[in-house]
């Protein structure tokens, strides 16, 4: 089983590289940010409360994501392997998904970080225009990432599962540069 990481700051291409990742290898891709949007879309209250925090660029609470990732890991047993996109974004989502995963006798096999200059996701994502793709809450976001996301990297790079792959230029290159770390592990 292959499971894949799919690391870096709001706008680094974790969506959009994921799209392209679960096509060519056959994986899952479960992004908690999507998840939410649905839930946002379906007016559900958990949706609501989501929409209320995503829209100050802030993280949702732990539990909310980690019982999303829960369900869906158990709702694919038959799985070759995942795609996690925006998921762990906490230390604590990483030592969730840690014994989550441990109950399916498998783990991580790769962190994949894709590294962007600030000024660069800054200009992605307001190009976009999501909802939450305002300057100032794009700024929040960037806090976020660097006060509770960027410490997850120690979390993997301790068990030498860490790997950072320059997210800037073309889709196609950045593909490239990831599918060389992927290839090996599913062959
Ligand atoms: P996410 O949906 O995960 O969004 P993101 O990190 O901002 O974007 P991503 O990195 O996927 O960028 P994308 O490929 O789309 O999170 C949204 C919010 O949900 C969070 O702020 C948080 O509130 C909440 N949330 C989600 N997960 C959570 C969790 N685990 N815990 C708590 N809260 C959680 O690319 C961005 C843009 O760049 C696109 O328009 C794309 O077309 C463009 N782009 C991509 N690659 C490019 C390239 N190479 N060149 C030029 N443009 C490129």
């Amino acid at each position: 089983m292959v499971n894949i990481i799919l690391f870096g700051p709001p706008g680094s291409g974790k969506g959009t590289q994921s799209a392209n990742l679960i096509e060519k290898y056959g994986l899952i891709h479960l992004s908690t940010g999507d998840l939410l949007r649905g839930e946002i879309a379906a007016q559900t209250p958990l949706g609501l409360e989501a929409k209320r925090l995503m829209d100050q660029g802030l993280l949702v609470p732990d539990a909310v994501v980690i019982g999303m990732i829960s369900s869906k890991l158990e709702a694919n047993p038959e799985a070759r392997g995942f795609i996690f996109d925006g998921f762990p974004r906490t230390t604590a989502q990483a030592e969730a998904l840690d014994k989550l995963l441990d109950l399916k006798k498998t783990a991580i096999s790769n962190v994949l970080s894709l590294e962007v200059h600030e000024d660069n996701l800054v200009q992605r994502l307001l190009a976009r225009k999501r909802p939450d793709d305002n300057e100032k809450t794009i700024r929040e976001r960037f806090v976020e990432y660097h006060n509770k996301t960027a410490p997850v990297a120690d979390h993997y790079a301790r068990f030498g599962k860490f790997k950072k792959i320059n997210g800037e230029g073309t889709v196609d290159e950045i593909f490239a540069r990831l599918s060389k770390e992927i290839d090996p592990l599913v062959e």
